[in-house]
């Protein structure tokens, strides 16, 4: 092809994420999407393309992960964060001024491509159903605020992410297209605690397609009819996502919807001040009892990074287990985990395994070394671990021998260990996974953060 052409055959880039909705803050990053015609592959996108970046003085670093299910190159360039992924089209001309909001695009590419195309497809969409852009941006800043405080903005763990929430607001949006963002916020909270579940949230009709491709469909699907708080995407495919919320979650964002109300109602009396809606959640002052879920890899950051992420995403699968189980009435994940790196130096691994994830291993682990640049070589240990908040109802007779009432959750723990050591690339003598129950007395000092006090333990004095 000769320059010209080339030129001609053009290329775009679009953004989505929080970049694009106009919701980023300082920890954000920039989702892009590079749109290419047909004759450029994505193998020169994984080679021409990234060499080219690479040649970058201002580039920091890069990792490139080309067989992910989207496959993505990242990036910290200039000091800024970027995602890029990549879409080609059946077309030979990618003009400037391409919109990607016409369905037949989607014609005769392939699968990863289409799943590129979808994070674009959707925040354009969602910005164009909203009546006021502006005011859609400024409630929904204040709701993702507020979910991040309260601790339900959370995908992976079963709570809504950030696309979710975004259309949540938008449909809101829709329904008082004049009003401030002030009000949407609060009538956000008082339409979604009266919400009918699991009506849909939807911000258009859904739409058939051209393709052989799964729509979202409760009366087809027996999957589709167990979303619980369906919020379903409007670009054609439509796919559901809140897919993860379990029947716990569920109950946890009713109740922090149900707060927000009630101080909303409270605002506009008076007697309360938006910074309580915005509130920091007591996650850990909450519960009696917790499980501490531990991944730790005597391995690489990367490669234990691979371990713990694998665990998390199937954390809300123990959630599930541990819902069904008797005597527990909640089972409520945290939305962060927290990791460490030891030396390990003569210490055995299981030794710190058992330390960590309760306040009585801290001296030991206090005595161990983190490494440092100079021996980043030795034999070191990383872990993560996870929390999930228990409430407990022993008031039915359950396990009774030595007429003691005792909650057993080893089958939901052992199922859980099978499903992690069943990984494609689990290998007994890197990857360490353990729960471990902690008393809220117990929990570790790390969970809270700086100014938060941690729950002290009254003990009544005999007189
Ligand atoms: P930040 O402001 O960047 O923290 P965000 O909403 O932009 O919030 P992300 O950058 O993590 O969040 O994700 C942007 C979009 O990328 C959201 C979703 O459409 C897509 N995405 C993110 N993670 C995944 C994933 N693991 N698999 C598929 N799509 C993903
Ligand atoms: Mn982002
Ligand atoms: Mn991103």
């Amino acid at each position: 092809m000769s320059d010209g052409m080339a030129r001609d055959a053009g290329g775009k880039i679009f953004t989505f994420g929080s970049y694009r909705l106009g919701v980023y803050g300082p920890g954000s990053d920039i989702d892009t999407l590079v749109v290419v015609p047909k004759h450029v592959s994505r193998d020169d996108f994984f080679t021409v393309f990234e060499e080219i970046i690479r040649e970058r003085p201002e580039l920091e670093e890069i990792t490139s992960v080309p067989d992910a299910f989207v496959p993505i190159i990242k990036l910290e360039f200039a000091g800024i964060s970027i995602d890029l992924i990549f879409a080609r089209l059946n077309v030979s001309r990618i003009p400037i001024d391409m919109t990607l909001e016409d369905k037949n695009l989607l014609r005769n590419i392939e699968e990863k491509d289409m799943r590129s195309l979808n994070g674009t497809r959707v925040t354009d969409e969602i910005l164009q159903l909203v009546p006021k852009p502006t005011v859609f941006k400024h409630a929904l800043r204040c709701i993702k605020m507020w979910a991040q405080q309260r601790a339900v903005y959370a995908n992976v763990f079963g709570f809504p992410g950030g696309v979710a929430w975004a259309m949540l607001v938008a449909r809101i949006c829709q329904l008082y297209p004049n009003a401030v963002s002030a009000v949407i916020v609060e009538k956000f909270f008082h339409i979604y605690t009266k919400w009918n579940w699991p009506e849909p949230v939807l911000l258009k009709p859904i739409e058939d397609g051209p393709l052989q491709v799964r729509v979202w469909n409760p009366r087809l699907y027996l999957h589709d009819r167990q979303h619980r708080m369906p919020v379903i995407t409007p670009a054609y495919p439509s796919m559901c996502a809140t897919h993860n919320i379990t029947s716990s979650t569920q109950q946890i964002i009713l109740s922090e919807l149900e707060r927000g109300a009630e101080i909303m109602n409270q605002v506009s009396v008076g007697k309360k001040n938006w910074s309580d809606l915005l509130e920091r959640h007591d996650f850990f002052h909450r519960y009696k009892f917790y499980l501490c879920i531990v991944a730790a890899s005597e391995s690489t950051d990367e490669e234990h990074g691979k371990w713990s992420g694998m665990i998390e995403s199937k954390l809300r699968l123990l959630v599930q287990k541990l819902e069904v189980t008797e005597g527990i009435t909640l089972a409520h994940p945290y939305v962060k985990d927290f990791s460490n790196t030891y030396l390990l130096k003569d210490n055995k691994i299981e030794d710190v395994i058992d330390a960590y994830g309760n306040i009585q291993g801290e001296p030991f682990l206090n005595l161990l070394a983190t490494p440092t640049e100079e021996d980043k070589d030795d034999k070191q240990i990383h872990l993560t671990k996870l929390f999930i908040g228990l409430e407990i109802n022993l008031t039915k007779p359950m396990n009774l021998a030595d007429g003691v009432k005792k909650l057993d959750i080893q089958y939901p723990c052992s199922e859980f260990y099978n499903l992690c050591k069943g990984w494609q690339t689990y290998d007994e003598n890197i990857h360490q996974i353990q729960i471990k129950n902690v008393k809220l007395y117990d929990l570790p000092n790390d969970v809270y953060v700086e100014g938060e006090k941690r729950p002290i333990k009254i003990t009544k004095k005999r007189k």
